[in-house]
């Protein structure tokens, strides 16, 4: 299956996709036989809440895209997303638009039931959308849990947009989201009120100090509806990507850091439960703590200790 993937066999791709999504170990197979050909595709995230036009202006961007003959990878994180299922008529005749090109490929990802995490599954659909050639991977997801920020951080660049609203907009994506955006988004710009939020993002930014050579997150008015301002986005796109390839390289490093501290801890956390703690030992303590008969520093250092091997189980501790 890797060779079908590398060669950009569509159902490959799924089938790949479905086996990382699954979590199953050939899924983990898979990404050690493509890893090494990954690395050339330019992950674009775009989040922000639902309703404010993300779907619709990936749609433009595709189009955009496959214009310029690049081919295109989507991931659709965002469970309102018209790609993940419960579409409405209007957006599912709109992705039919797509639907007969082979230079687009667009996967919904659950957003429940990722052991491993949402981000790691998103980042690894990414790998494999990568590996089998995509130009440009874009990742819609909506901006609000932890899960999404940690998604939107394993982009090469990060784009947050918003609609003009009831004016707290902003503020309600100000936690961690609005630190990672690269780029701010504002559509809707045929709504009233688009300028109010533009300055209020502004505003914000004010707020923060850019030396001379950095990058200053440009705020961008959009009409995803008619296209309006999606060529100037995926300019500022190129922009960034021109001004970042410099530091491309610790942005992949501190994604590979991501990656690895998560994949540790979980293999750890596997690692523990099936080897070092006995039968219903994680729940008796977990009883013990509650009862105040223990502190959880004193019982995960217990746990490490034999988990490293610098402490033997005391005998019926664990099964033999
Ligand atoms: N007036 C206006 N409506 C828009 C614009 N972009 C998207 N919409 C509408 O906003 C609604 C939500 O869009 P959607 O792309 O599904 O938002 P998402 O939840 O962020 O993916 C849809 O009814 C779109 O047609 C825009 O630029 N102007
Ligand atoms: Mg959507």
């Amino acid at each position: 299956m890797t060779e079908r993937v590398l060669a950009g066999d569509p159902r490959a791709i799924a089938r790949a996709i479905s086996l990382i999504e699954d979590e199953s170990p050939s899924g983990a197979e898979l990404i050690r036989g493509i890893f090494t050909r990954t690395g050339r595709a330019y992950l674009v995230g775009v989040t922000g809440p639902p309703g404010a036009g993300k779907s619709t202006l990936v749609d433009r961007l595709i189009a955009e895209l496959r214009r310029a003959a690049r081919t295109v990878g989507i991931i659709a994180v965002d469970p309102t997303s018209p790609f993940s299922g419960g579409a409405i008529l209007g957006d599912r005749v709109r992705m039919q638009a797509h639907a007969g090109d082979p230079g687009v490929f667009i996967r919904s990802m659950a957003t429940r039931g990722h052991l491993g995490g949402l981000a790691r599954a998103t980042s690894e659909v990414a790998l494999v959308l990568d590996a089998a050639g995509r130009d440009i991977v874009l990742i819609e997801t909506v901006g609000v849990g932890q899960d999404e920020v940690d998604i939107v951080r394993t982009a090469d660049v990060s784009i947050v947009m918003i609609a003009p609203g009831s004016g707290d907009e902003v503020q309600a994506l100000k936690a961690g989201i609005m630190e990672i955006a690269d780029i701010f988004v504002v559509n809707k710009a045929d709504r009233e009120g688009a300028d109010r939020t533009v300055s209020s993002i502004e505003a914000m930014l004010a707020l923060e100090t850019f030396g001379p050579g950095d990058w200053r997150p440009p705020i961008l008015k959009t009409e995803a509806t008619t296209g309006k301002g999606v060529v100037e986005l995926l300019e500022t796109i190129e922009r960034f990507r021109a001004h970042t390839a410099s530091t491309q390289g610790s942005r992949r490093r501190a994604r590979a850091e991501f990656r690895m501290r998560e994949l540790l801890s979980q293999r750890f956390v596997q690692h523990v439960e099936q080897h070092v703690l006995a039968d219903g030992e994680f729940d008796r303590t977990l009883d013990r703590i509650a009862a105040r008969e223990i502190d959880p520093y004193t019982a995960v250092d217990a746990i490490l200790r034999r988990a490293i091997g610098r402490d033997r189980p005391t005998s019926g501790e664990r099964p033999t």
